[in-house]
């Protein structure tokens, strides 16, 4: 008989309502639905609230440094393509202390699924303005409101070269299951940009606010996510948020243009160390 696929480690212990329990479930139905044994599966975190994801998730994970995510997968997948990568950020983790990595990722378009909760807001260290948050947004480090234009993760993406681009919402946790199952059966880098309300630290973005300022792409017949001009046009209009898959495209992946020069991933090479030798090299670090 078969078994099960089960994810279950632990009970998270978010704040109740947090949105990030819905990324959770989002990303454990989507590794059911595609088959993906715990064993296949890393997940790498960044630190932050949403850095807690990979403690309660039976798989592979590297809870790693602040935006320090996508270097951490880029050496996983890197090592061993066969492994499905998950990196999982912040908007702060991704688009502040770790906006570099995120450029280059894209630009490489190695095979991480990228799942950005993006809050608006620094939510671990009690509430201070992230790079997402809006122009006059009141909070512990901007008590007068912010004087910063915020950015637009999808929008960055796009002008990066990024080839699936996509926004959910974590309001609705089957739409958002199908963008992550979209961006796991990429081939390239995948961001998921996951509009996650923080009931405690952010009052203004609340599910309520989320609910009248997005729309939906897949309701709208005249998009197409294979148009990049459209996907920058809804990606830049001011008003309501769109919400669903922005732009997808096919490019060879940076794996495929790097590991066949070499003879094969890290993982697969028989290291042929004896002990001996193995602890000569230990003692030259004691
Ligand atoms: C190098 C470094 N700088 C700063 C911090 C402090 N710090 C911890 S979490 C965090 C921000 C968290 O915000 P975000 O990435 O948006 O994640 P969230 O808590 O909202 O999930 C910061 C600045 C740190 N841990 N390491
Ligand atoms: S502080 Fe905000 S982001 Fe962190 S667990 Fe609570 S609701 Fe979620």
């Amino acid at each position: 008989m078969k078994k099960k696929l089960d994810y279950h480690l632990e009970d998270p212990t978010w704040c109740n309502g947090c949105g990030i329990y819905a990324i959770f479930d989002a990303l454990k139905s989507t590794a059911v639905s595609l088959k993906i044994e715990p064993e296949q599966l890393v997940i790498v975190t960044g630190i932050g609230c949403h850095g807690r994801l990979n403690n309660y998730f039976k798989a592979y994970g590297f809870h790693s440094l602040h935006g320090r995510v996508l270097p951490v997968a880029t050496g996983i997948k890197l090592s061993n393509p066969e492994l499905h990568v998950v990196a999982v950020s912040g908007d702060g983790d991704a688009y502040s202390i770790g906006m570099g990595h995120f450029i280059h990722s894209l630009r490489r378009n190695i095979s991480i699924t990228y799942l950005v909760v993006d809050n608006r807001i620094f939510a671990l260290t009690q509430g201070q303005t992230s790079p997402t948050s809006r122009l006059g947004f009141v909070s512990n480090s901007s008590p007068y409101g912010s004087r910063e234009y915020p950015l637009d993760g999808p929008q960055l993406a796009l002008a990066a070269g990024g080839t699936y681009i996509a926004r959910g919402y974590s309001g609705e946790p089957s739409r958002l299951a199908a963008l992550i199952k979209g961006g796991m059966s990429h081939k390239g880098f995948a961001l998921i940009d996951v509009l996650s309300p923080c009931v405690t630290q952010n009052k203004v973005n609340t599910y309520t606010w989320f609910k009248k300022n997005i729309y939906y792409l897949e309701e709208d017949s005249s998009f197409n996510p294979r148009d990049k001009r459209k996907a920058w046009e809804r990606t830049s209009a001011n008003g309501k948020i769109p919400v669903g898959l922005i732009y997808q495209e096919e490019k060879p992946s940076f794996e495929e243009l790097v590991l066949p020069d070499r003879e094969k991933p890290l993982v697969f090479n028989d290291l042929k160390i004896s002990i001996k030798k193995f602890n000569r090299i230990l003692e030259k670090f004691k």
